[in-house]
C-alpha cells in the first residue's frame, strides 16, 4: 500500500523526525548532507543525530558544521562500534528524542527530499513504518554501482520476500535502509544487528506485524568517498536471513539435506563417468562431509566459534563423527530389515531421524560447545519466530547476554 491509495485521508501533516545517519569514513558528503536535509525539512521539527564508527576526520567535520538554530545535529561517535552499520542505527534509534526516527545513508544516495514525503505517509497514523523503496512504482536502483550488484540486490530481494511472505507482503524492498519508523512500535531489545541489513530485523523480531507504507525513491549514487558494501557483507545477509526464518536446528537441517542432495548428484556423475559404484559413494560421503562442515561453521554456528576449539578440532571431531555414524547406521538398518523385518524405506527414515537427532546434539554440545567463554552480545541464532502463521507467538530464549 502507499499514501496514495489512501488519499482519503487527505494531506496529513509530518510528523517530527530524528534523522538517524550512520557514517564510517563519509566525511566529503556530512556538510553536504546536513545542508540538503535542512533544506528539506523548512516547516518540520526534526534533527539530526549522526552515529559515527569513522576512523578518518568525518566526526571533526560533523562537530565543525554550525547551528542553524533550528535542526540540530548532535553526534554520537563510537570508539568501540559493535554491531556494524546495524548497531549504529540502534544505537541512534535509542538517542533520538523524537518517537519517529528516520534512518539513512549518509554518503547522498538516499535523497533527503523524501524527509517531508515520508513524514507526511507517518502522519497518516497508518503506517508503523514508511519505507523508501526502490522497487515500488515510480522507484529505482539506478545508483548501485554494477549489474552484479543489481542482479544480487534483486535476487536478494525475491529471496527474502519468499522466506516471510505475510511479514513482507506490503514490502517491496526489505534491503533498503532508508526508511521511518515508529519507535514505540520497536522492540529495540529483540533486534540482533549483524550488519547490513536492520530493516530485515525491525520487520521480523517483533511480537507483532509491523504495519508498513511505501514511497517509491530514486537510489542515487554516492556523492563522495567509497562504498562498504562487501562479499563478506553478502555472507553476513545470508546468515542472518538463516538465523531469522530457521532455528539453530532447522538450519542444520537444511544443510543436511542439500548435502543429501549433493551426495546423490556426485555418485550419479562419478557413476556416469564409468567410476564404480562402492568408490563414487565413498568419495561423495566424503565430500559431502566436508562441505556440510564448512557450511554449517559458517551459517549454524558461527556465532559459537569464539568459545569453541580449534578449527582443526573441530573439523576433526566433526569428520570422524560422520563417519562412524554412517558405519554405524548402515548395520543398524541392515539388523532392522533382514532380522526384525521391518520394510526398507521406514526403516531408513527412522534411522536418518536418529541419526539427525544424535548428530545435532553431538555438534551443539560437544564440538560447538557454548558457554565456555560466551563472547559479549552472542545470541542463539534463529530461536525468534517468525509469525508467517500471523499468530503472534514470542519464545523468549535465554542467551548469552541474558545471562550477563
Ligand atoms: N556507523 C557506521 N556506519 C556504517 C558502517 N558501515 C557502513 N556505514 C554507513 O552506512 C551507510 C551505507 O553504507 P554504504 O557503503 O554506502 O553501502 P551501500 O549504500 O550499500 O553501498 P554503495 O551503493 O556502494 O554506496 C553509509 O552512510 C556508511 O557510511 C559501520 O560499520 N558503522
Ligand atoms: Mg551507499
Amino acid at each position: 500500500m502507499t499514501p496514495s491509495d489512501t488519499a482519503a485521508t487527505g494531506a496529513a501533516s509530518p510528523v517530527a523526525v530524528s534523522v538517524v545517519v550512520p557514517t564510517f569514513n563519509e566525511s566529503g558528503n556530512v556538510v553536504e548532507l546536513v545542508r540538503r536535509i535542512r533544506a528539506a525539512t523548512v516547516g518540520m521539527t526534526a534533527e539530526i543525530i549522526f552515529v559515527d564508527d569513522s576512523t578518518d576526520e568525518t566526526p571533526a567535520v560533523i562537530a565543525a558544521i554550525p547551528d542553524d538554530g533550528r535542526v540540530p545535529v548532535r553526534l554520537l561517535h563510537r570508539v568501540e562500534p559493535t554491531g556494524g552499520l546495524g548497531g549504529a542505527v540502534i544505537a541512534g534509534m535509542r538517542a533520538a528524542a523524537h518517537d519517529w526516527v528516520q534512518v539513512m545513508d549518509g554518503d547522498l544516495q538516499h535523497p533527503p527530499e523524501m524527509i517531508p514525503v515520508m513524514a507526511a505517509a507517518a502522519g497518516t497514523g497508518l503506517a508503523d513504518i514508511v519505507i523508501a523503496s526502490r522497487y515500488r512504482g515510480e522507484g529505482e536502483a539506478a545508483g548501485l554501482s554494477s549489474p552484479i550488484r543489481h542482479l544480487v540486490s534483486q535476487a536478494s530481494t525475491l529471496l527474502t520476500r519468499a522466506m516471510f511472505p505475510s511479514r513482507m507482503r506490503d514490502c517491496t524492498d526489505p534491503m533498503t535502509g532508508f526508511f521511518l519508523v515508529h519507535r514505540p512500535r520497536v522492540a529495540i531489545d529483540r533486534l540482533q544487528p549483524r550488519g547490513f541489513k536492520i530493516l530485515l530485523e525491525i520487520l521480523v523480531r517483533q511480537p507483532h506485524r509491523m504495519r508498513v507504507l511505501e514511497e517509491p525513491f530514486s537510489f542515487g549514487r554516492r556523492f563522495a568517498g567509497e562504498s562498504k558494501a562487501s562479499v563478506t557483507q553478502g555472507v553476513r545477509f545470508l546468515r542472518q536471513l538463516m538465523a531469522l526464518r530457521f532455528g539453530r536446528a532447522s538450519a542444520f537441517a537444511v544443510i543436511g539435506v542439500i548435502g543429501a542432495l549433493a551426495n546423490l548428484a556426485i555418485v550419479w556423475l562419478l557413476t556416469s563417468l564409468g567410476m564404480e559404484y562402492l568408490i563414487a559413494a565413498a568419495i561423495a560421503a566424503e565430500v559431502t562431509i566436508i562441505a556440510n562442515f564448512i557450511l554449517q561453521e559458517h551459517f549454524v554456528f558461527h556465532d559459537l566459534l569464539h568459545g569453541a576449539s580449534h578449527w582443526r578440532v573441530r573439523f576433526a571431531k566433526s569428520v570422524i563423527f560422520n563417519n562412524v555414524e554412517a558405519a554405524v547406521r548402515i548395520p543398524v538398518l541392515y539388523v532392522m530389515v533382514t532380522l526384525w523385518g521391518i520394510a526398507a524405506v521406514p526403516a531408513t527414515a527412522v534411522t536418518l531421524a536418529l541419526a539427525f537427532v544424535v548428530r545435532f546434539t553431538y555438534h551443539s554440545r560437544v564440538i560447538y560447545a557454548p558457554g565456555r567463554t560466551p563472547a559479549a552480545g552472542t545470541v542463539p541464532v534463529g530461536d525468534e519466530d517468525d509469525d508467517d502463521s500471523d499468530l503472534p507467538v514470542i519464545r523468549r530464549h535465554r542467551s548469552a547476554s541474558d545471562e550477563a
